[in-house]
């Protein structure tokens, strides 16, 4: 049975989805909705979202992305990406237990330092109408992620350009999914020039690439 990826482009699937295309390991896509995107979720033919009750009985957190592998269920876009990366192997993978460890470590750091502030940023500088949008949450997330900010700048100066090992691996993608959320706040990568210039270096990959067009062609 091939990998089944659940989840619309426009949303954390889309980190999967590049990894996916980075591994060069084909999927079946079922693109389940965010059920709060639909007027009533509850009406008759509408299309398949995180309280269908069929997506339900794949992840009963009612959260998009998930995976079923062969079989093997598996949620949270971090740790589904380390999954496919330790399955697939390859150089975008961690070679052994100290790389494992910051691939981890890396994840970890980007859903708890970085994620909810990024998405702050997002929202109130971006995707909220101007009547939704808080500048003292834009003031708290840009004072929230101005350190952590500064250590990636500082990894990636160490680090060739690259989170971890030298290379292109699954902590530049996890890490990059979540940091792109804070391009709105343009004074951050200003101040952070490395940053930027491996976002951007990320972000011109095929696999980054594929998968931003697909989500351009998908429903708003
Ligand atoms: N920590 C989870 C977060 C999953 C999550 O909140 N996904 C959103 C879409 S990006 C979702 O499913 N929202 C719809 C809902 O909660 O009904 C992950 O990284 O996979």
């Amino acid at each position: 049975m091939p990998l089944t990826i659940y989840g619309c482009y426009r949303s954390r699937a889309s980190r999967v989805i590049w990894l996916a295309n980075e591994l060069g390991v084909p999927f079946v896509h079922v693109p389940v909705i965010q059920a709060y995107r639909l007027a009533d979720p509850s009406a008759p033919g509408v299309p398949l979202h995180t309280r269908s009750a069929e997506f339900l009985a794949v992840n009963p957190n009612g959260h998009i992305p998930s995976i079923d592998d062969d079989g093997f269920k598996l949620h949270e876009s971090l740790a589904i990406n380390l999954y496919l990366a330790r399955k697939y192997g390859g150089p975008i993978s961690p070679q052994n237990a100290q790389e494992e460890g910051l691939a981890v470590m890396w994840s970890l750091w980007a859903a708890t330092e970085c994620e909810t502030h990024a998405l702050n940023l997002q929202q109130h500088l971006a995707a909220f109408p101007p009547e939704k949008r808080k500048p003292e949450v834009v003031e708290a997330a840009l004072a929230a992620l101005a350190a952590p900010f500064a250590v990636l700048d500082r990894t990636l100066a160490d680090g060739k350009g690259y989170v971890m090992g030298g290379r292109f691996t699954v902590a530049d993608i996890n890490v990059a999914e979540v940091i792109r959320y804070a391009k709105p706040a343009t004074q951050l990568f200003d101040a952070n020039p490395n940053v930027k210039a491996w976002l951007d270096a990320c972000h011109a990959r095929q696999g980054f690439k594929a998968m931003w067009q697909a989500r351009d062609a998908e429903a708003a």
